[in-house]
């Protein structure tokens, strides 16, 4: 009688590498004779399934699982590790005219990642090094080492702080109050979302630069943690009713840079403390991201009496500068200059709810899934 082997349904879920381990029951003619174990290499993804209307929900996404990908020559395949969570993720889910070309429906999110390299097909980049990139929400990823999106993570530090801190995050920070902000000691910054990835280091870097920082933050645990932890000289409550006027006490010789990260009411409590010659770098405005018609910072500036300098800027504005920044940046966490905190949620399948909480306020810090 002719052999038949059947496989039989997942025997196995590796937790670490989430990779099914199946069992295979060899059967001759009749009753089982024996099993073996084979490790079928997975990747679990998430595809934006449908368009959100205001506030995304978790049904706009989909859990789907594939083999792993092919890999080229000269490219890598990446265990991702860490995936970065961002508010510009909610605006690449739209199909409205933007700087970046929405995600289609069906493609895997966009995100950025820190993973280890587990196969190399023609590239000097070993198994095991570490890497930073945009991977994507996926537990697998293709990269091309040569791609200039594609970094080692910096040395002597954990390596999720590629993704905040020390990674496009920080150097958010760090380009717009520089390149836009331009402080001078004994100026006053304000800074909203000041507990978060980009707000926390545009704060400590404008103390360090030597200038009183005020933060905006929503309740009263992120306002402490900016002022006791991170070092700032106020923080004011969003959510308070007083906050405008909780803002002017705070700022009694006015605003000379407005960090601006959020919009909305916060903006236009600040909006009326600007100083002449003041200048807003305008890096996102959050709270009018799940907006059917947002109002963007533009229309509250431009319509000031004496609107301040202000323009909107990218990151990727200054490719050329981005490795000496993060190497900057880097080098301040090491020396303990610059502080950080890290909200992670733990599997892929997190990460949905992980945007939307962070389009709510509620990530304390910079907002990671650790997938592996
Ligand atoms: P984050 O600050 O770590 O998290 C977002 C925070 O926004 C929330 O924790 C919340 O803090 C605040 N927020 C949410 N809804 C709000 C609302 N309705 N009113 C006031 N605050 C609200 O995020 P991030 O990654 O550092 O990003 C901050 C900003 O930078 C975003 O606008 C983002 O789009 C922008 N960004 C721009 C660039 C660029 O190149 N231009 C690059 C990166 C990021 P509270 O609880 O304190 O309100
Ligand atoms: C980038 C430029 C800007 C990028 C993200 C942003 C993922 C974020 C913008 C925003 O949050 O408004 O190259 O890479």
């Amino acid at each position: 009688m002719e052999d038949q082997i059947t496989i039989v349904a997942v025997g196995h879920r590796s937790r670490a590498r989430r990779n099914s381990v199946e069992r295979v029951e060899i059967v001759r003619g009749g009753p089982s004779c024996g099993t073996i174990a084979v490790l079928i290499m997975q990747n679990r993804r998430i595809v934006l399934a449908s368009r959100p209307d205001g506030e995304p929900r978790v049904d706009n996404f989909r859990l789907e699982t594939t083999s792993l990908p092919e890999v080229p020559f000269g490219r890598v395949l990446v265990q991702n590790l860490y995936l970065s969570i961002d508010p510009y993720m909610r605006g690449r889910m739209s199909d409205r005219p933007s700087y970046a070309r929405p995600v289609g429906i069906g493609e895997v999110m966009v995100g950025g990642t820190v993973g280890r390299v587990v196969q190399s097909n023609g590239s000097d980049v070993g198994i095991g090094k570490l890497l930073v990139g945009y991977g994507g929400w996926q537990e697998y990823s293709v990269f091309n080492p040569s791609d200039a999106n594609v970094l080692p993570v910096p040395h002597d530090l954990p390596p999720s702080a590629a993704l905040g801190v020390a990674g496009m995050p920080g150097a958010t920070a760090y380009l717009g109050l520089s390149k836009i902000g331009e402080p001078k000691a004994g100026e006053t910054v304000v800074v909203s979302a000041a507990a978060g990835a980009v707000g926390s280091v545009v704060g400590q870097i404008a103390k360090l630069e030597g200038c009183r920082v005020v933060g905006v933050a929503g309740g009263p645990e992120k306002c402490r943690y900016v002022t006791s932890h991170l070092g700032f000289d106020a923080c004011v409550d969003h959510r308070s009713p007083s906050m405008a006027a909780d803002l002017r006490a705070a700022c009694p010789n006015g605003v000379d840079v407005y960090f601006e990260n959020v919009g909305g009411k916060v903006l236009e409590a600040v909006a009326p403390l600007l100083n002449s010659g003041s200048r807003v770098p305008i890096c996102g405005f959050i709270s009018q991201y799940n907006e059917a018609n947002p109002v963007t910072p533009f229309t509250v500036l431009g319509a000031l009496p004496h609107p301040p300098v202000h323009r909107f800027f990218l990151v990727s504005e200054w490719p050329e500068e981005y490795r000496a920044v993060v190497e900057r940046l880097s080098h301040w966490v090491r020396e303990g200059k610059l502080k950080y905190t890290e909200d992670v949620s733990e599997g892929l399948e997190q990460a949905p709810r992980a945007l939307i909480g962070v389009l709510r306020g509620e990530n304390f810090g910079k907002k990671i899934v650790k997938l592996a």
